[in-house]
């Protein structure tokens, strides 16, 4: 079968989907095509936090009306070392809050709508394929339900994650990805309890990190800083509210453990393409880069990407190719400001695992509770933390 649209758009996570509401708000054809089931899109438990650049944006389409009546807006987080806790108060220092909304719900509002608007959506495509996309002439292949499709477009944006095939097709040198490896991984868990806390808790233990945060006022997210190779098997449920209720242990405060629904381990890892163009082709969202979650920043920049770039198709598809033109390097400018400040929190919040020397980790541990004293004690380190927290503008 052989179609024609303006924008194909492979991948229908977070950054696909919002970028074809982008493109049917400005009256250009799209076809997004996804290579994993509806079910199994749905079914992925990730990001939790929405920048408030996030909501301006899917308010500004139309698409925050059930995030704005379940989620939980936060006025700020939560720092912890030594059994210490201190609030930093976005609200008060930058006028801005987070909402805690989980990308699961995101990506249901989308798909939801474009389901209404009966936008062309593929699911479960096999061999995605871009092909020419350095030429004039860019194609996407595809099959569905053994059927070959042969899709023709004037531009291809890989929204397919970090995993996907659109950077496949972009030749090494000219991707040349910047890339760094941390030696820590993130063991997270759901659980059907309602959650020990207001807003969400980081804390530094001699032990590792930990992370206390949710998705509704039932729903308990939290996380534990683990060595890379850990075996799941080895963490029972019992193992796991031990190290949560001793790394986030604060005077006078208690966890309450429940029934963990779902376990999975996270590693963690930077990686920034040196271009997010090349031909007909545009990267975003994870696609392009990623970053260790400590920030709350990879869905964020996956809509701030498509923000841009879906305007700058609009503008493409009515004759004006500048703003493509200059995507890439406005993108990848903002990008590296997120790939700073993750690495700050990252760097902050974590020590090397057992594995280490013990004089390494204690110097290390040292330092960073040095530091969360300065940055506790500091308002203008605050206010550092919370401009960059709440969002960086997306321009
Ligand atoms: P996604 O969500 O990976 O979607 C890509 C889609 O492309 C599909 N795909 C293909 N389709 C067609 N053909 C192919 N060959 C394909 N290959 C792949 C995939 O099936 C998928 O549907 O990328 P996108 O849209 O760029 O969105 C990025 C975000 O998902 C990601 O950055 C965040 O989840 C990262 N992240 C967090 N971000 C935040 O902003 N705040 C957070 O609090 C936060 N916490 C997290 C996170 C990521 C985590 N994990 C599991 C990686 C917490 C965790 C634990
Ligand atoms: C989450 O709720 O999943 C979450 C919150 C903050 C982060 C990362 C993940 O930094």
């Amino acid at each position: 079968m052989t179609e024609r649209t303006t924008v194909a758009i492979v991948g229908a996570g977070p950054a696909g989907l919002l970028l074809g509401h982008i493109l049917a708000a400005g009256g250009v054809p799209f076809v997004i095509v996804e290579n994993r089931s509806r079910e199994h899109v749905l079914s992925r438990i990730r990001a939790g936090v929405l920048e408030q650049s996030s909501v301006d944006v899917l308010d500004r389409f139309g698409l925050a009306e059930r995030l704005h009546a379940e989620g939980l807006v936060h006025g700020g987080i939560h720092l912890q070392v030594e059994g210490r806790r201190f609030h930093v108060d976005f609200e008060h220092l930058v006028g801005r809050t987070v909402t805690v909304y989980g990308q699961q719900q995101v990506v249901l509002d989308l798909m939801r709508r474009h389901d209404e608007l009966g936008s062309p959506v593929y699911y479960g495509a096999s061999e995605v394929t871009p092909a020419d996309v350095d030429g004039e002439d860019p194609h996407l292949r595809f099959g569905i339900d053994g059927e070959q499709h042969d899709l023709a477009a004037r531009f291809v944006v890989g929204a397919d994650g970090y995993h996907g095939v659109c950077r496949t097709v972009i030749p090494a040198d000219v991707l040349q990805p910047a890339e760094r490896a941390y030696d820590c991984a993130w063991l997270g868990v759901l659980a059907d309890v309602a959650p020990s806390t207001e807003e969400i808790i980081y804390a530094l233990h001699p032990d590792g990190f930990a992370m206390h945060s949710m998705r509704s006022p039932s729903v308990s997210r939290l996380y534990l800083q683990v060595d890379p190779g850990v075996d799941l098997a080895d963490w029972s449920d019992e193992r796991i509210w031990t190290a949560l209720q001793e790394r986030l242990g604060s005077p006078g405060w208690t966890l309450t453990p429940g029934p963990i629904t779902e376990k999975s381990i996270t590693p963690m890892r930077s990686s920034v393409a040196r271009t997010l163009a090349y031909g007909r082709l545009f990267l975003a969202g994870d696609a392009g880069h990623i970053v260790p979650p400590t920030g709350a920043k990879g869905l964020n920049a996956a809509l701030a990407d498509v923000t841009l770039l879906g305007d700058a198709l609009v503008a493409a598809a009515a004759g004006s190719e500048s703003a493509l033109a200059s995507y890439s390097a406005r993108a990848l400018a903002r990008q590296w400001k997120i790939q700073y400040f993750s690495q700050w929190m990252t760097d902050m919040l974590h020590i090397p695992g057992p594995s280490a020397p013990p004089e390494e980790r204690d110097f290390r541990y040292r330092s960073r509770v040095g530091q969360l004293d300065f940055v506790t004690t500091s308002r203008f380190a605050q206010q550092t933390l919370a401009e960059q927290y709440t969002g960086l503008a997306i321009a």
